[in-house]
């Protein structure tokens, strides 16, 4: 069976029970969907259909007889049921990523499986029954590219993306020396600045280059490890080889014996091995738009958080990593990376406005900021590529999206040059407001999800490969979808159709988790490298007793451990959320004070609407809960290193970090709390569920349980004043997580591996890639640009919170 055939045949027999088991609770069912339909057309979540349930069959003992088996088990797996009377057709999600639709006529209860587009086309009619009628509606189906590529089958397979291209690359190749053949062809090509590279023309067989490597490998195992590649350069030359194998003998020997093995009888371990070493990347482009991308006095602007701390230290690690494989595998080249933003004329007061500015404890990448408005604010046809190409001395290696307006622009140059590319988007916009496709006429106009979405979808399916930080990002956890996984099927009446999105199954994904500096984020027990020149200010921050732009509130009890959040004041954060539950738990409120930071005071000088409505509901909060005396409201904080002193001084109180989100797509505070060695309470909804392990590198918190998330963080300090050792024990289990899976180490390794198996898996599936690649240019020419044509230059009061700028 094929992977296709293999999960319909798994979900169709989950659904196949419905029919019968509808009839065996044939009276109460008749009750629940007269129910359903009773009220019209409309668009039922699992919550409501649960509601509709529970008021239809009241006997609690009854309702559980009848919700127990397969019955129960289809409908808590219910996304949600779009009702068109006398219908009701089910969103089924048995997995992440796996879907059923089915439609109950509400009245005899039969039941059809449908396909997913007929499912969407029903759930037009709620919406717009005109346009679901239209036989020429425009339908989106990336699936029709997916017959000859693998899939990952297992839902626990996906983000694992590399390890299965290994193993596809082992089959592809794998056989007999005519398979081994592109693998050759490939090794050929490279060279850097006309420098050739690994092997030349006289190792242009599989069967000569074999050969070849069983007898460089005798001669340069016997000579001493250490021996300079130089020492022998010319003798593998003779042979056939050119530089890139290592620096000495050792790890010569070594490269050569994995690629031996392969020829012998490739497996993936070796693949991965042999591809890592390869001499193929130096420079690196990476976009990234939105917001304010600088190095200081950014964070806190409108769209301008956790993504340009994320770009700016992935560039750090990135560096480092080529620095060190270049030197490993004998070569002198220098790397380059470049960050290309956009050009803000009117950079308030930070460095948005220069063209050229060196990253910061870095030797070789660049911010790049080029012009997008000219000054009648019209979009203009500035090409980023021509100076990329002037600054880099020719193509880069490989090139990296950002975001929405990052990833089209990426995709865009990435196939104009034909370079490999990869993608990054960390929140993507349609899963964080309901409904927002079958809606988005009536969002449009704020937030530009048509445009918006086009551009998502062009860009995850152009990549060849996509970074993600979390598993959820991808494919959700057992009851949320992930946010690519909402991709998959989905429609916006009026505009397109889309019936097949994206395939979370697809091997380009990949998680590879971002860390947090760990030079300016390191634990507070570390006494010598403390930035003791800040604890003055700090202490002046929190504890001082008058109230000014910086802060307000104060600490009545200076004695009291400190329970900490910091965040951008947006409504998702859920900051007030969190002041809420502390102000209404009195435990919680003998046990600790609330330090905040986040947001600023003067809800008139905010630009943002949601920041605004924040600001409001933080003071009336205080007010209501008369929290003067506990708690302590300081302003935004743009300096990392002094904020890296702020979680250890915490950390010295013996306190905790809260993160409340209502959905946090990673959460990089977390991270930079728990490196601190700062106990942290985490939202379990998105990102920072996966990266702590409940009860034993922190705790989770669900942000719509405040009462139970409060008497979580009290029990903990009141176990803590029981057994002085447990806050350590939780202290050392966050540092313990973050130092085997949360390092930048670890990512820049996976990402420039992914980069370069990638870059081969891309060159095997040539032609599958170029026929989606026309298919793309086609969905950019005739919808995107008209899309992004229509959209108004907003004025700075208005600004959307999610855009999109076009190339
Ligand atoms: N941050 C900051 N000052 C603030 C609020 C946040 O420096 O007042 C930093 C915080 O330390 C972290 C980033 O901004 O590095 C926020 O990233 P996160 O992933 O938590 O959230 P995002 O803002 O990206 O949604
Ligand atoms: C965007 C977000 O919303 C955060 O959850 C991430 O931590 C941040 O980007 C960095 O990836």
């Amino acid at each position: 069976f094929s992977f296709f055939d293999y999960h319909l045949m798994a979900s169709a027999a989950a659904v196949d029970t419905m029919p019968d088991a509808l009839r065996q609770s044939r009276y109460h069912m008749k009750r629940c969907f007269a129910r359903f339909t009773g009220t019209g057309r409309r668009l039922m979540k699992f919550q409501q259909l649960n509601n509709e349930i529970e008021q239809t069959i009241e006997d609690k003992l009854e309702r559980s007889k009848v919700l127990e088996g397969s019955l129960g088990d289809i409908l808590s797996s219910t996304q949600e049921a779009a009702v068109v009377p006398p219908y009701v057709a089910f969103a089924i999600r048995h997995n992440p990523g796996v879907w059923d639709y089915v439609k109950v006529h509400a009245d005899n209860l039969s039941v059809d499986i449908i396909t997913s587009t007929d499912y969407l086309k029903f759930k037009e009619r709620i919406f717009d029954e005109n346009w679901a009628k239209d036989e020429y509606a425009l339908e989106i189906d990336f699936g029709v590219f997916d017959t000859c590529t693998p899939r990952v089958a297992l839902s626990s397979s996906i983000g694992n993306g590399l390890g299965y291209v290994s193993k596809f690359m082992t089959s592809k190749l794998g056989g007999n020396s005519e398979s081994a053949k592109p693998l050759i062809e490939y090794l050929l090509t490279l060279d850097h600045h006309g420098e050739k590279l690994m092997i030349n023309e006289i190792l242009n067989t599989v069967e000569k280059l074999q050969a070849a490597l069983v007898m460089a490998e005798v001669y340069v195992s016997a000579l001493p490890k250490d021996t300079p590649y130089q020492d022998f350069e010319q003798k593998l030359k003779e042979w056939g080889f050119e530089k890139g194998w290592g620096d000495n003998t050792e790890r010569v020997a070594q490269t050569m014996k994995i690629l031996s093995e392969i020829l012998q009888a490739p497996d993936p371990i070796n693949m991965e091995a042999f591809f890592s070493r390869l001499p193929v990347i130096y420079n690196i482009v990476i976009f990234s738009i939105h917001g304010y991308f600088g190095q200081a006095d950014v964070l806190g602007l409108p769209d301008t958080g956790g993504q340009v701390v994320y770009i700016l230290d992935q560039v750090k690690a990135l560096e480092e990593e080529l620095l060190l494989r270049i030197k490993q595998q004998g070569l002198k080249a220098k790397p380059k990376i470049l960050v290309v933003t956009r050009l803000i004329p009117d950079a308030k007061g930070n460095k948005c406005n220069q063209e050229m500015e060196p990253i910061a404890n870095t030797m070789h990448s660049h911010i790049l900021r080029v012009p997008f408005n000219t000054e009648k604010g019209v979009l203009g046809p500035w090409d980023s590529t021509a100076k990329i190409l002037e600054l880099m001395e020719g193509k880069p290696d490989l090139i990296i999206g950002n975001y929405t307006d990052g990833n089209i622009v990426a995709s865009m140059v990435a196939s104009k040059l034909g370079v490999t590319h990869g993608t990054i988007a960390h929140a993507l916009e349609k899963t964080k407001y309901e409904d927002s496709d079958v809606k988005w006429r009536d969002l449009d106009s704020k937030y530009h999800f048509s445009c918006q979405f086009t551009a998502d979808m062009i860009a995850m399916n152009a990549a060849d490969f996509i970074i993600t930080s979390t598993y959820q990002e991808i494919a959700g956890s057992k009851n949320r979808p992930g946010q690519y996984e909402s991709h998959t099927a989905f429609t916006m009446p009026g505009l397109y159709r889309v019936v097949s999105g994206i395939n979370v199954f697809d091997p380009k994904f990949n998680i590879a988790s971002p860390g947090a500096d760990q030079s300016v984020y390191f634990p507070f027990t570390e006494k010598q490298k403390r930035f003791t020149k800040f604890q003055p200010a700090i202490e002046e921050l929190l504890f001082s007793k008058e109230e000014n732009d910086q802060h307000i509130g104060f600490l009545a009890d200076k004695k009291k451990p400190i329970i900490f959040s910091m965040a951008r004041l947006d409504t998702v954060k859920n900051t007030t959320g969190l002041t809420e539950w502390y102000g209404k738990n009195k435990r919680l409120r003998n046990l600790v004070n609330l330090v905040i930071v986040g947001g600023f005071f003067d809800p008139s000088k905010s630009k943002d609407r949601e920041e605004m409505a924040e600001i409001k509901k933080m003071h009336s909060l205080i007010e209501k809960y008369q929290l003067k005396g506990q708690i302590r409201w300081i302003a935004a904080q743009t300096d990392r290193y002094r904020n890296s002193e702020l979680y250890r001084f915490i950390a010295d109180t013996k306190g905790a970090f809260v993160q409340p989100a209502l959905y946090e797509a990673f959460g990089l505070t977390v991270i930079e709390a728990m490196n601190c060695g700062l106990p942290t309470f985490a939202t379990n909804q998105g990102g920072p569920a996966e990266i702590i392990v409940d009860g034993v590198s922190g705790f989770h918190i669900d942000p719509n349980n405040g009462d139970q998330a409060s008497n979580k963080i009290a029990n903990f300090f009141e176990k803590c004043q029981g057994d002085r050792k447990y806050w350590n024990t939780m202290s050392q289990g966050g540092l313990k997580r973050i130092n085997e899976c949360y390092t930048w180490k670890i990512y820049a390794n996976k990402v420039l591996n992914m980069g370069l198996s990638y870059g081969f898996w891309r060159q095997l599936n040539k032609e599958q890639k170029q026929a989606k690649q026309r298919y793309i240019d086609m969905l950019y020419n005739l919808q995107f640009r008209k899309l992004a044509k229509n959209l108004a230059i907003p004025s700075e009061e208005d600004k959307p919170k999610a855009k999109v700028q076009p190339q």
